[in-house]
């Protein structure tokens, strides 16, 4: 062993800190190897100068100290570097443009949703909910449909265990605000229904908005104006509304509401099936009988209420041919209303 040995240890060095870079986990390889403190290359080149003939280890140790200083500087440069390198590769180029994230989209059925509680809200209503499991009292009982009335058969229900039921209409919820407080009352109630009925135009889960007015002095001319303003500005300013008698247990008079059809504009098609006209809500004046069943004296108000099925609105204002398209989760549905925001 000899200075000349050192010297081929340097090159040897400055070729693997060269080939290591600035990549820190190749200079840190590179310290361990030379400079590790156990079994490094200058610890055993130390451990070489001790069994030297002792007229050898002056230059010996001379060179084997340059040495180890050379390293050490070196080792401490290219370490500076590489701590450098790696922060430098974390720096966010705040110049690069932004990535945009993939936008959702509002179910048309939530759109048609708040476009009916926006038109309420202006009109002074306020928006309730209530309940989706419910009682016999409030879903049947308390809307004058006593236990053997035969409303119960075409409302087909879901019974729960526990004397409870999904309700099959929001009604339930227009008793629970009679209960709760006194008139003048205006409230419009949408959520999710529950009927066993399911075919081409009946969902078992489907969507319903229902309104009550109670107050002093409620006629039907103001069920007949309400529902019209509504639907005008719901559907066409232009369309015509056209009510026909009818009969829900819980109303009286009751009417059937129809729009101009807004496929033909009334001329005749098959969406309306050539009458030009579509059925499109429920509605009447308000039994005095649901009225004593919630506690509101039937002598001194009257009210009007009305129900309308959000799915079948949502259906005819995009022009969607199926129903059941609304409950598929097919998203190339939803596509089609990315960016419609209400
Ligand atoms: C409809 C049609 C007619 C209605 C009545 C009531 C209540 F609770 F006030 F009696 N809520 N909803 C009603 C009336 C619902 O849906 C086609």
């Amino acid at each position: 062993m000899s200075t000349d040995d050192l010297a081929r240890v340097r090159e040897e060095f400055l070729a693997a800190l060269q080939s290591a870079g600035s990549e820190p986990e190749a200079v840190e390889a590179v310290r361990v190897r030379f400079a590790g403190r156990r079994s490094g290359l200058l610890r055993q080149l130390e451990e070489t100068l001790k069994s030297l003939p002792k007229e050898e280890k002056p230059a010996f140790g001379k060179a084997l100290n340059e040495l180890k200083r050379f390293v050490e500087e070196r080792l401490a440069a290219a370490q500076e570097a590489a701590a450098k390198g790696a922060a430098a590769a974390e720096t966010v180029d705040v110049t690069l443009p932004g990535r945009r994230p993939p936008a959702g989209s509002l179910h048309p059925v939530t759109l048609v949703r708040r476009e009916v509680e926006e038109i309420f809200l202006r009109m002074g209503y306020s928006v309730a909910d209530g309940p989706e499991v419910e009682d016999d009292w409030h879903n049947f009982e308390a809307l004058n449909i006593p236990p053997d009335h035969p409303a119960r058969d075409d409302q087909d229900t879901f019974y729960l265990p526990g004397r409870l039921l999904l309700r099959t209409h929001t009604s339930p919820v227009q008793i629970r605000t009679m209960e709760q407080q006194r008139p003048p009352i205006r409230v419009i109630i949408p959520g999710r229904v529950y009927r066993r009925d399911s075919d081409l135009r009946h969902s078992p889960m489907f969507h319903q908005v229902e309104g009550l007015v109670v107050d002093e002095g409620i006629t039907f001319a103001h069920l007949k104006a309400t529902l019209e303003a509504f639907l005008k500005v719901l559907f066409d300013s232009r369309l015509a509304v056209r009510l026909r008698p009818g009969f829900f247990p819980f109303t009286e008079p009751s009417a059937e509401v129809d729009i101009t059809c807004i496929m033909c504009a009334g001329k005749g098609c098959p969406l309306c099936t050539g009458s030009g006209w579509i059925e499109i809500l429920g509605a009447g004046m308000v039994d005095p009988r649901v009225f004593a069943a919630c506690g509101v004296d039937p002598q001194r108000y009257t009210g009007f209420a009305f129900g309308c099925g959000l799915d079948r609105v949502a259906l005819l204002k995009y022009s969607l041919p199926d129903l059941r398209l609304l409950f598929s989760g097919d998203e190339r549905l939803l596509r089609q209303f990315e960016g419609v925001r209400r």
